[in-house]
């Protein structure tokens, strides 16, 4: 269904629907056959002159383009957003001033190391690139879901990737981070100590592309009509809550749906569960610049919430999938200097070198400088400027005048007053040497470290502990492995003792750790909980007993909970009362990672590798720390290794309302206390 938006019906221009159409070359020119080549004789060589043949194999020839140099993997989708009430006072942004107004939007979302069919579990940060096509042309907000970047230079991006990615003389490993260069990187950059704590937490396995938060990074400027400017910090956050996998889990669905989050996004808007996220801005009025225990233009820093706290000022609502992945996911090109009047840059220097970095990488990946004429890239406001031909030229200019100053065009196009919406840089002024230098001001690495780490509850310590200590564990490097340990002692001496114990390191001496402070924010603890589009696995057999399961299965769709059923077989089962349920999934094509929750719904009572398979299910997913559940014969199962009693284990027999109770339990999304031994 294709949904009313500027920018679709924009697109809609360039769409076409081949199907029930005659098949011609790319000249229009009717085909006679497809399938066997122009020979001369049933046995003879191919013709040259068999243009239809040639023209078909050089366009496939031609049909890649260079994956992303980064942020290769991902997935993309339109939407729309809508800001709560005019934000006026801090930014003359025009898609940010009037409640009633939609402007369309398209989001990708990525994995940063890995190639472009790698799995979408890797440990690793998620981009979160949303283009506003507002009506002053397009706002890119190209953030991640990690608030703070690795380094503090752009200078130092090429030497971050070439780190992480595979290492180059064997090209391994693909889209992780758990090899000697990557942590050889870590511990002779030590600013990139905040954001490896952040990549090593939950946040760097999540869930779903609808449940993680996004952050523009860099500190932004807002303006206002008269001029006025204020440090801003954006923030995306999920309706759903900020949710995450567990490990074993995350490299388990990377072999059984390296597409999971892909696929999620997709059935969800298909679905009709629209993913939303709020709009949230952190802001600093320029005259408090110097008044934070941390440089507002580090990119290695955060602003704690509970210190500048986050003002949601709007919501976006991806509604619509697209229709073709290379002509938009592919083909779009984000980039941070895409801005709108209203918004404007900072002296940070990651951001100043990301200006450079990203037209720079479309030419090569687009292959010319026309790229913002593809579709997907194209504002939806007109666009007009002396701009001409280059590879793939789609807009045909007419008239002679393709300069400026001009007599014969009247001098037009015309340059606009910033009353008439021209963008005038914000007038900051600057003055200082030519100098290659960080400034002082940045050289504190490790203070918001521990502040994460002193954020953390339980269970978040532990794995990051667990984290660390498997990506030391894969690197080879003995000298590595202690640099590493020796670094993250100035964060925590906790948890460097424990990882050091992991990966027998030698433990290093205890430093004095003064920070105190904690920002309950950062723990995904404290997000929100909820039940609505989260998946179950129900597990039925021949015989189970109709009413009782459907009145749990209804009141589960009731609540917005997707069921899915598993049996040993495809086609239909058939429960007592003339209840008859479609199997989705048998136990081969089902696997417990690929669902939230896993209900033992009974029947089949006398088969016992029925049973077996249906244990094997419910253990792992236990084992994962998910809500499991069981009615009727199913409830065996659960009876054994104390399961019966673990939190988030739900049987029939044991609770007045199971379905209430079962809906509680998937509603805390893991049950982390059954982690403790
Ligand atoms: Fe970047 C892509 C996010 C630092 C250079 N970056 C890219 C994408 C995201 C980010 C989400 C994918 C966009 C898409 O889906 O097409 N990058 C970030 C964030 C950063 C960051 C949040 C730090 C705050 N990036 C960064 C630096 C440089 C680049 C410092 C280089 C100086 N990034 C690129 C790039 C990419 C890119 C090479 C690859 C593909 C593209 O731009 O279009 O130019």
């Amino acid at each position: 269904m294709t949904r009313n938006n500027s920018k679709k019906e924009q697109l809609e221009q360039y769409t076409t629907d081949d199907r029930k159409k005659k098949m011609t070359t790319n000249q229009g020119v009717r085909v006679y056959e497809d399938e066997f080549s122009l020979k001369a004789g049933k046995r003879g060589p191919t013709l040259m002159e068999d243009f239809h043949f040639r023209e078909k194999m050089t366009h496939f020839d031609h049909e890649r383009i260079p994956e992303r140099i980064v942020h290769a993997r991902g997935f993309a989708a339109h939407g729309e957003f809508q800001v709560y009430e005019s934000m006026k006072k801090f930014t003359k942004a025009d898609f940010l001033q009037d409640p009633s107004k939609t402007t369309p939007v398209f989001v990708r979302f990525s994995t940063v190391a890995g190639s472009k069919g790698s799995g979408e579990l890797a440990r690793d940060a998620r981009g979160f690139a949303t283009k506003f096509y507002t009506d002053e042309g397009n706002y890119d907000l190209v953030g991640n879901n990690i608030p703070v970047f690795f380094i503090q230079d752009a200078m130092k991006f090429p030497d971050l990737i070439h780190a992480v990615k595979p290492e180059p003389h064997n090209g391994i490993p693909q889209a992780a981070s758990a090899h000697d260069t990557f942590w050889d990187f870590v511990a002779n950059n030590q600013e990139s100590a905040h954001m490896v704590m952040w990549t090593m937490s939950d946040r760097a396995i999540p869930r779903s592309f609808r449940m993680m938060e996004g952050f523009g990074v860099h500190t932004f400027r807002f303006v206002n009509a008269e001029g006025k400017s204020h440090f801003v910090k954006f923030h995306w956050k999920p309706v759903l809550g900020t949710h995450s996998v567990v490990w074993d889990e995350a490299q388990k669905i990377n072999g059984k749906d390296p597409d999971f989050h892909r696929r999620d996004l997709w059935e969800s808007i298909e679905n009709g569960d629209y993913p939303e996220y709020e709009l949230g801005v952190q802001m600093i009025p320029e005259e408090d610049e110097f008044k934070f225990d941390f440089d507002v233009l580090d990119p290695t820093k955060l602003w704690p919430e509970e210190e500048v706290p986050v003002q949601l000022i709007g919501k976006m609502t991806l509604n619509q999938n697209v229709e073709n992945v290379f002509a938009e996911t592919e083909q779009v090109a984000f980039h941070p200097g895409h801005v709108v009047p209203g918004i404007d840059f900072t002296n940070d220097p990651l951001l100043q070198g990301r200006l450079f970095s990203y037209t720079d990488t479309q030419l090569i990946r687009l292959g010319g400088p026309n790229f913002h004429e593809l579709p997907i890239n194209r504002p939806v406001c007109p666009f007009h400027n002396n701009q001409r031909d280059g590879y793939g030229r789609h807009t045909i200019n007419s008239g002679p005048v393709s300069y400026h100053n001009n007599s014969m065009a009247d001098n037009t196009p015309q340059t606009s007053t910033e009353e008439e919406g021209g963008y005038k840089h914000y007038q900051e002024k600057v003055d200082g040497h030519k100098i290659r230098a960080r400034s002082e001001s940045f050289e504190d690495h490790f203070t918001q470290a521990t502040l994460f780490w002193n954020s953390m509850s339980a269970a978040e310590k532990q794995h990051l502990i667990n984290a660390f200590s498997f990506e030391l564990g894969k690197v080879e490097s003995k000298s590595i492995q202690q640099q590493v340990i020796d670094m993250y002692a100035n964060v925590s001496t906790e948890l460097t003792q424990e990882v050091a114990k992991a990966i027998g390191a030698q433990i290093p001496e205890e430093k004095e750790i003064n920070i105190t402070k904690s920002s309950p924010a950062l723990s995904q603890q404290n997000t929100v909980h909820s039940v609505s589009t989260r998946k179950v696995g129900v597990i039925v057999g021949e015989g189970f007993k109709g009413k009782e399961v459907q009145e749990v299965v209804n009141d589960l769709k009731m609540n917005n909970i997707h069921v899915e059923f598993i049996s040993n077989q495809l086609g239909t089962v058939n429960g007592t009362d003339n209840i008859v349920y479609e199997m989705d999934h048998t136990f081969l094509t089902a696997d417990s990672v690929l669902f939230d929750a896993v209900l033992v719904a009974g029947g089949d009572e006398e088969n016992k590798a029925f049973y077996k398979q249906a244990a094997l299910l419910l253990h792992e997913a236990y084992s994962h720390l998910k809500p499991v559940g069981a009615l009727n014969i199913g409830e065996e199962l659960l009876k054994v290794d104390d399961m019966k009693d673990s939190e988030g284990v739900v049987l029939e027999s044991f609770c007045k309302d199971f379905t209430k109770q079962f809906m509680e339990a998937i509603a805390v999304h893991r049950h982390w206390n059954r982690e403790v031994v």
